[in-house]
C-alpha cells in the first residue's frame, strides 16, 4: 500500500502557500526563503517613565483642618482619607499625599506651596523619585 508523506498530507492541508509574515515593530523577523521565520528574543527596551512622590511634612503652625482641605482639593482625595493622611503627617512628621509624572508632581507641590502662602501657614510638601 503507497503511504503519503507527512509533507503531502500538510501540502494537502494547507488552502494556500504560507507567506511571509511582516517583521513587527521592534521585533525584527529573520527570514530566508524557505518560508520559516525565526522571532529574536529581546529584552525590553522602554523602562516606565519615572513617577514622583509629593510627600507632606509637618509643622507646628498649619491648622489641621487646612491641610485637610488642601490634601482633598489638590491630591482628589476624600474626607476622610484626607484626614487620615492629616493625622499620618502630623503623627510621623510626614506622609505621602501621591504619586505622579514628574510634572505634575511639580504642580502639585507649586498648587500647594501657593494656596499655604496665600493664606498664611507655613505649610510645605516637596516631589521625590519613588524608588
Ligand atoms: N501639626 C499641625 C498642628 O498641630 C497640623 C499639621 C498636619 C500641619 C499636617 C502640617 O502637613 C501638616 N496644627
Amino acid at each position: 500500500m503507497q503511504r503519503t508523506s507527512l509533507l503531502d498530507r500538510m501540502k494537502f492541508m494547507a488552502t494556500k502557500n504560507p507567506s511571509k509574515p511582516p517583521a513587527p515593530y521592534n521585533q525584527p523577523a529573520r527570514g530566508d526563503d524557505s518560508g520559516s521565520v525565526v522571532l529574536e528574543r529581546r529584552t525590553q527596551k522602554t523602562k516606565p517613565p519615572q513617577m514622583y512622590q509629593v510627600v507632606m511634612l509637618n509643622d507646628d503652625y498649619t491648622p489641621m483642618e487646612f491641610v485637610v482641605v488642601v490634601i482633598q482639593e489638590f491630591f482628589n482625595k476624600d474626607r476622610e482619607t484626607a484626614t487620615q493622611i492629616m493625622l499620618k503627617i502630623h503623627l510621623d512628621g510626614k506622609a505621602v499625599c501621591g504619586i505622579y509624572s514628574k510634572d505634575v508632581a511639580a504642580t502639585k507641590v507649586d498648587q500647594v506651596q501657593e494656596a499655604a502662602k496665600q493664606a498664611g501657614h507655613p505649610l510645605q510638601c516637596v516631589s521625590e523619585p519613588v524608588e
